[in-house]
């Protein structure tokens, strides 16, 4: 039976990227229906929502979302939609791949982020003219859950280095609870880990980025830290996401709409095609997805590219090639 996704481009290089990892998917031997749905800027300009509730519904009803950019309306549109596919994981790989100009030759980091609460809540007030508030939620529960992910996932993918990443000598609270159940779970499993306060641990990613493996993350500096590894891997372009939850995922780019260069047909699919590969493993296509994988480095390395990694390529040029090199 053909597995129903829900396709929501977004804004931006959404509306590039997506239709673009859609093509890939639709050329490999797995069967899919798409089902697209509106979200974003644009769609609350249409009809006052930036997630309608037809999107929601699409979403809820599918086996899988792949989802493109979100722009002004990030909040409205992301977060939501996290939450309509009962998400609390999000994995965002961060790879060197071979013939790209990375400022970190061999780094292979996978980030795990906690994408429920934190500072991301939503909870904000103005309080007085000129004073505004955020209340930041961290729960025994969120925090357990996500550190069993991390560690569990760190396992079942060979990296033998957890790092779990807060802010405990300030946040004492909050990012207290979150080092504590982390600590608690890392004592439960196998795997070697270490602790990192983030703000040190973003100079290391910098200056020792191949010392890294799985990092565990609260939600606001797992967002940061990714699009930090990213810059050092040779840019957004090439970072995928799953955001998993207990029988639903919804997979996008790391990368947000790109304004810059919206429209003029040379985003990068990589990280867009790449979440597909993230959703082929999802929906239990391990073949198919490595074999995506496989015709993406093929492409990394032997051209065609687009701009950003130096080539004169086209999204489509680019996409197309890939769909080439695919060998199943
Ligand atoms: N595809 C990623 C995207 O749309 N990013 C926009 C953004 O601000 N996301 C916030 C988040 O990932 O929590």
């Amino acid at each position: 039976m053909a597995h129903e996704i829900a396709v929501i481009p977004g804004d931006g290089i959404g509306g590039e990227v997506v239709p673009a990892a859609t093509t890939v998917l639709a050329e490999t031997p797995a069967d899919f229906e798409f089902v697209r749905g509106d979200a974003g800027d644009a769609t609350r300009a249409e009809t006052g929502a930036a997630l309608p509730e037809q999107t929601r519904t699409v979403a809820a009803a599918a086996d899988a979302t792949l989802f493109g950019a979100a722009g002004e309306t990030a909040a409205d549109v992301i977060l939501p939609l996290r939450e309509v596919v009962g998400s609390y994981a999000n994995v965002r790989p961060a790879r060197t791949y071979p013939g790209v100009g990375a400022l970190a030759p061999d780094a292979d980091i996978v980030f795990v982020r906690e994408n429920t609460e934190g500072v991301y809540a939503g909870i904000e007030s103005e309080i007085a003219d000129g004073v505004r508030t955020l209340t930041r939620v961290t729960t025994e529960a969120a925090c357990e859950r996500i550190a069993e992910f991390g560690f569990t996932y760190a396992a079942e993918n060979g990296y033998d280095q957890v790092t779990i990443a807060h802010k405990a000598n300030v946040m004492r609270e909050t990012d207290g609870l979150f080092l504590d159940v982390a600590r608690r779970v890392g004592g439960e499993h196998e795997t070697g880990y270490e602790t990192a306060l983030m703000d040190a641990l973003a100079t290391d990613l910098v200056m020792r980025p191949e010392t890294y493996g799985v990092v565990i993350c609260p939600n606001l500096a797992g967002d940061v830290l990714s699009d930090l590894a990213a810059g050092l891997v040779g840019g957004l372009g090439l970072l995928p996401s799953a955001n998993v939850g207990r029988e639903n995922a919804l997979f996008e780019p790391v990368h947000g709409t790109a304004p810059d260069i919206a429209g003029e047909g040379v985003a990068n699919p990589t990280a867009t095609v790449l979440s597909a590969a993230m959703l082929l493993d999802h929906l239990d296509h391990p073949e198919v997805a490595a074999a995506v994988r496989g015709a993406v480095e093929t492409v990394l390395a032997e051209g065609p590219t687009t701009p950003d990694l130096g080539g004169t390529a086209t999204t489509d040029e680019m996409t197309n090639a890939i769909v080439t090199q695919m060998d199943f």
